[in-house]
Parts: C-alpha cells; structure tokens; sequence
C-alpha cells in the first residue's frame, strides 16, 4: 500500500455552530475555532473538519449554500478564515472543509437566474421537468419528507430537491455547471486546506428521465434514494472530480456515502478511489426504522459487534474506512451503543477505546471526547433541525401521543449533538457570553472541558492517552496499517480484537455485559498498554474483564 499523508491521523469533526462564541451572539464562530486550537492540538488532533461556513440562510445549518466563495458573517470574515488556516498550519493540523455539491441553496444567484427562466442557461444547472397530469414529473419523497419537486408558480415546471425544497438539486449532466464547480474546489485548495469532507456525494448521478418506481409508503411516494440505487455511472462523475481537482493537490477527501453498491468499495476507496476514505455507517444504520425515526430500532449488541467487525474485514487489503461514533446527524454514540447500564463514564472510555483502535481513520466529533450525551428538550419547540420537525411531524401522523414523538427525537434527533459545546461549568457551559442559538445540554455543570482538564481519571484525559497510544513511535504502525482480527466472537457480551503487525499483536479487549468475564489470553507474556478502569487483573495468561472494562494490551 503506497504511504499517503494522511495514513495515522486523527481527525475532529467541528460543528461551528455550537463549538465556540466570541461575540456574545449565541452563534459559534471562526475566532472560537482559533481560540480552541491549542486545545484540539493537546487532544492529539491532526485533521480537522469543519461542517459549512459558507454564506447561507440556513435553513438546514449551512448545508444549503448561497456563495461557494464566502464565509458567512455568522461565522466571521475571509480574513478571520486565512487566519485559521494558517494558525492551523503553524500547529500541523489540516483545515478540511464540507463540500456541499449535489444542492446549493435556493437563494444562490443561479437558482435565481433559473427560476426566472426555467429554459433558459441556468434553468439547465439544475432539474426542472413539466409536471405529468398535474402531478410532479415523478413520485420521489425528499430526505426531509414530502415530494422531492416543487411547483414554480405561474409555470408548468417544477424542480427537484433531494433534501429541502431550498436546496435544489445541481444538474451534473451539465458540463459549464460542473467546470464552475471544480473551479471554485481548486480556488479553496489553492488557499491552503488540506482537504473536503464530501457531503451526501452518492446523489449526484440522476436518471434524467426520473423515472416513478413502486410506493413504499402509505403517501403513495418512494424514497429518493431508490433511483440512486438504480442509476449506474456516479463513479465517471466521481473520477472527472478527482482529477479535476483532488488528485493535484493531494487534498484528503472524506465522504459522506449511504447507498453504495457493496462490490464498489474498491472504487471508492481503494489504492486509486476515487476519494481519499469515507464513513463507515454500518453501525448507525442499524437504528434505522423502516418509516421514519417513530419506527427506529435498538441497537443489539451482537448485530453491533458483526457488522463493525464486518466493515473493518471488508476493507482488508483495499483501503481505510473513516470510524465515527457519532456526528452531526446523529445522537450521541453513547446513549446508541451502550446498554442503559454502562451509561457512565467507564463505558464511554470502553466505546473510546474500541472504536479509536480501530483499523481506518479515526474521526471524533465534537463533545464526544468530554462524553455528551443526548439532551431532553420540553417540547418540540426546543428543537431547530428542519428534519426534527418533520420526524415528529411523521410520528404524530403515524399515530403517536405528542409524548412518544417527543421521545422519539429524544432518541434520534440530529439536535442531540448540535447542543453547544460544554467548555466550563459557568452560565451557558462557558460556550457564550449571551443566548445560544439552542439549548445547552443542562449536564454541563458534571461534564465540562474545564474541569475534565483537572481530573487525572476524566474522559478527556482517557480520550488522550487513546490518542497517544494510537499514534505513539512503537505502535503508530500497527495502529495504522497493522491487520484487524476478530477476538473471542463466542464470547457473549465480549467486544475483542486484535491488530497485528510484523510479528508485533495487540488485543482490544471490552466488556459490554453486565457480569465479569474471565479470558484465556494467548501466550504469557503480556504487556498493559492502556485500561479503562483500576488495574485490571492479568495474570498467568488469563484475564478478568468487570462490566464495562476496557483493556488494551501487547500479547506475546
Ligand atoms: O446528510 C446526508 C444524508 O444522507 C442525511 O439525509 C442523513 O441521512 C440525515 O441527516 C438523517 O436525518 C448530509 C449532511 O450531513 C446533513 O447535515 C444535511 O442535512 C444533508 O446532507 C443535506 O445537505
Ligand atoms: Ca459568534
């Protein structure tokens, strides 16, 4: 496997914001990014992405998108941005930024220009079809619920929109759209980051005659992605990216794939994919209902433990996958992947552990590394996410009490990670001087970077001394390139691996159950390299793993 760059590096997810407010506007900012950077740096951080902070009326927090070439005054200035870059630079970390390119915003000056003239030059950078018998060109549901076209009044078009109907979707069959595209990704290459997260990419390619499949639902409607699935040839759009813009600069890229045919992850991410890594999200599309979030499921711990051990084999000798926890469309990982009784703070060091050790590239999403967790709002007004609203929307509609649907984005809400970061135990977690833009999470007075910083046995600390081990001189190797192996899979409740490397063999090892459980280690000869709790017992080739232990040790 030829040595990239960016092989063994750690990166952090920023969502700007809630992250860090300097002005006392309630919004985090550009500034709170740089102000924060020695912290990311202490934490072992090396790549750091930031979710969109281009100009946009937000609508869906900045992933719609009205000028590719500036920083929205939310966030700050271009200045404040080249700051960043080069603040970041002088600590060795890479700035990533989100592109957002299957959608822009709808207030974008082409849209504009497009809805004035749907036939006309820019009415062709994106998708308008004529209604067929007063009904939309086809029976596509958006992501975010209801028909994926909309009505242009006072014509016979309506244009299409994957996500809100103020993010309509960019025609990639349209050659000057795309030049315009890759024009504007080299301009950001060439300012200096080091690279893109690649937002909802998998849509780009359309069948151009949107051809109406079989409902799926009782609104008579299909979900979007069923003609992503049908569709074949992302992959040349894929590549004419790639070289048009990625390859030159060494960027590294990170997308975002759902739908992905599983025979494709050569192409995807294999020594010449067409991007650098993407996500792994086997684990949270475990909670995936068949309706909506009203309908989601429990995570099992023994479809949890084989479909991540099967993503880290699938990749074997093709590439790395990026491993996450949790993001911001997600809840907090550990109120998904830990039983009710490991929800404490040696159960979220024994998830750290597991996933951070992983073979791929791992990336920590902000607040994760101090153990946030999902927070209770009192009703649906305490919500902001635009795909909240319309999941409890769906959950009323399928039959729930306003309790259950309130519970229900309890569960899944994408605002469970978007709470505003906790930095101290002061008025609003030390995040603003004024009012935030939403709820803090009201645990923040027990769980904070300030005093996480002070206490020797916090998850913080933890978080750190995973980091260290992963990328310390004698084992940043094996962590990085060294081989993935299944550890006592018949073991119940046991979560347990290996990484090996020239004869070298580290086991992972956790306990997600309840009870002790006792292991019979390879070999006599051990070396302790990291635990969780109080020193474990080891001793004559056997282990004793207490409920939530982790313990990371070099087997000889
Ligand atoms: O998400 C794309 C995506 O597939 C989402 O629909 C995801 O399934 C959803 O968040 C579940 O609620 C990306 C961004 O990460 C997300 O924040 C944006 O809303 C979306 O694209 C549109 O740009
Ligand atoms: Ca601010």
């Amino acid at each position: 496997m030829t040595k990239k760059w960016w092989h063994g590096k750690v990166a952090y997810q920023i969502y700007p914001k809630s992250f860090y407010d300097t002005n006392g506007d309630g919004i985090g900012d550009i500034r709170g990014i740089i102000e924060k950077l020695d912290y990311l740096k202490e934490l072992g951080i090396d790549i750091i992405w930031i979710s969109p902070i281009y100009q946009s009326p937000f609508v869906d927090q900045g992933y719609d998108i009205s000028d590719y070439y500036e920083i929205d005054p939310k966030f700050g200035t271009m200045e404040e941005f080249d700051e960043l870059l080069l603040e970041a630079k002088k600590r060795d970390m890479g700035i990533v930024m989100d592109l957002v390119i299957n959608h822009c915003s709808s207030q974008h000056e082409w849209f504009q220009k497009a809805l004035a003239d749907p036939e006309g030059e820019y009415g062709d950078y994106f998708y308008f079809r004529k209604g067929k018998d007063g009904n939309p060109p086809s029976n596509y549901r958006s992501y975010f619920g209801g028909s994926a076209w909309e009505k242009v009044e006072g014509t016979e078009f309506y244009y299409l929109h994957f996500f809100a109907k103020e993010q309509p979707d960019l025609n990639w069959n349209n050659p000057k759209m795309k030049q315009e595209l890759f024009q504007m990704i080299n301009w950001w290459l060439e300012k200096g980051v080091a690279g893109f997260r690649i937002d909802a990419i998998i849509n780009i390619k359309k069948d151009p005659t949107f051809p109406s499949y079989e409902p799926d639902g009782p609104d008579g409607l299909v979900r979007a992605t069923k003609m992503v699935e049908e569709v074949d040839g992302v992959g040349e759009l894929l590549e004419e990216l790639k070289e048009a813009a990625f390859e030159k600069h060494q960027a590294f890229t990170v997308a975002e794939v759902f739908n992905m045919k599983e025979e494709e992850l050569e192409e995807f991410v294999g020594e010449n994919g067409h991007f650098s890594t993407m996500f792994d999200f086997s684990a949270h599309m475990l909670t995936f209902g068949e309706h909506g979030w009203y309908d989601g499921k429990e995570v099992e711990f023994d479809t949890w433990r084989e479909i991540t051990f099967r993503s880290q084999k699938r990749c074997e000798g093709i590439g790395f996958l990026a491993n996450i926890i949790e993001n911001h469309d997600e809840p907090r990982g550990v109120n998904t992947y830990l039983p009710s009784y490991a929800q404490n703070i040696d159960g979220f060091k024994m998830l750290a552990t597991v996933n951070i050790l992983l073979r791929g590239i791992p990336f920590i999403y902000q607040g994760q590394e101090i153990g946030m967790q999902n927070c209770r709002m009192a009703g649906i007004e305490e919500y902001d996410d635009i795909d909240t609203k319309n999941q409890y929307r769906t959950a009323i509609e399928a039959g729930l009490s306003r309790e259950e649907a309130l519970e229900v984005c309890y569960r899944y809400s994408r605002d469970n990670a978007r709470t505003p970061m906790q930095w101290s135990g002061d008025a609003q977690a030390g995040f603003t001087t004024g009012t935030p833009w939403l709820k803090v999470n009201p645990n923040y007075r027990q769980v904070n970077v300030e005093d996480e910083l002070k206490e020797k046995d916090s998850v913080l600390n933890y978080y750190k001394k995973l980091i260290n081990l992963r990328k310390s001189e004698e084992y940043k190797e094996l962590f990085t390139y060294g081989s993935f192996e299944p550890a006592y899979p018949e073991k119940e409740k046991i979560y347990a691996y290996y990484r090996s490397l020239d004869g070298k063999k580290v086991l992972v090892a956790s306990n997600f159950g309840e009870n002790s459980m006792g292991l019979e280690l390879e070999g006599h000869n051990e070396k302790l390299l990291l635990y969780n709790m109080d020193e474990p017992e080891v001793s004559e080739g056997k282990l004793l793993l207490r409920a939530c232990e982790a313990v990371v040790l070099e087997v000889r």
